[in-house]
């Protein structure tokens, strides 16, 4: 798979699967959620609700899957990340969970192209170094015959920073 870093804002993101790092009441909230469900309207929540009413909240390390509304993306995968509470190892398998079964989910559907936003990073206040390391570890042991991309969309410039720096050693 190819990994590109990108910075900028994931709901401009022309990737056929955009991720959201949503929290377990699926039900919206700020960051990078607020601004999915802002630009990608109220068919997203409308579909959250249903899936709230299936199966309850979404555990963390958990992904759903929305269509994207008026978003240019196809599908939005919703993960809960973990909220960092200095538990390195439990935190840090909670947050794997999001990028593998985010990646899972994608897999199954047939996807080509999905973009990350740097999950838990912001709120959740997950740091950003181990963050990233954990995503692009993830990512790169996710063998697939179907996904030919994975964009990390770095909202921030430190972020940004991070993830050239993780892909790129010389960078
Ligand atoms: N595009 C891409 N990345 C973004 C955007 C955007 N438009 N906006 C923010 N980010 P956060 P979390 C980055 O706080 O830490 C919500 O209330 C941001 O800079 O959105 O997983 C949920 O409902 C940061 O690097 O998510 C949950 O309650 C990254 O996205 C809670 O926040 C994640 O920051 C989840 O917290």
């Amino acid at each position: 798979m190819k990994i590109e870093v990108i910075k900028g804002d994931i709901t401009k993101i022309h990737a056929e699967v955009i991720v959201n790092a949503a929290n377990s009441s699926l039900l919206g909230g700020g960051g990078v959620d607020g601004a999915i469900h802002r630009a990608g309207g109220p068919r997203i929540l409308e579909e959250c609700r249903v899936i709230r009413n299936r199966q309850g909240k979404c555990g963390t390390g958990e992904a759903v899957v929305t269509t994207a509304g008026n978003l240019p993306a196809q599908y939005v995968i919703h993960t809960v990340g973990p909220v960092w509470n200095g538990d390195e190892e439990k935190s840090s398998k909670l947050l794997s969970d999001c990028y593998r079964n985010s990646l899972q989910l994608a897999e199954n559907l047939g996807i080509k192209t999905i973009a990350f936003p740097n999950i838990s990073t912001g709120i959740y206040k997950f740091p950003k170094e181990l963050a990233g390391k954990i995503a692009v570890h993830e990512v790169r042991k996710f063998h697939s015959d179907i996904i030919e991309k994975v964009i990390f969309v770095c909202f921030d410039e430190e972020n940004e920073e991070i993830y050239k720096k993780l892909l790129n050693p010389s960078f």
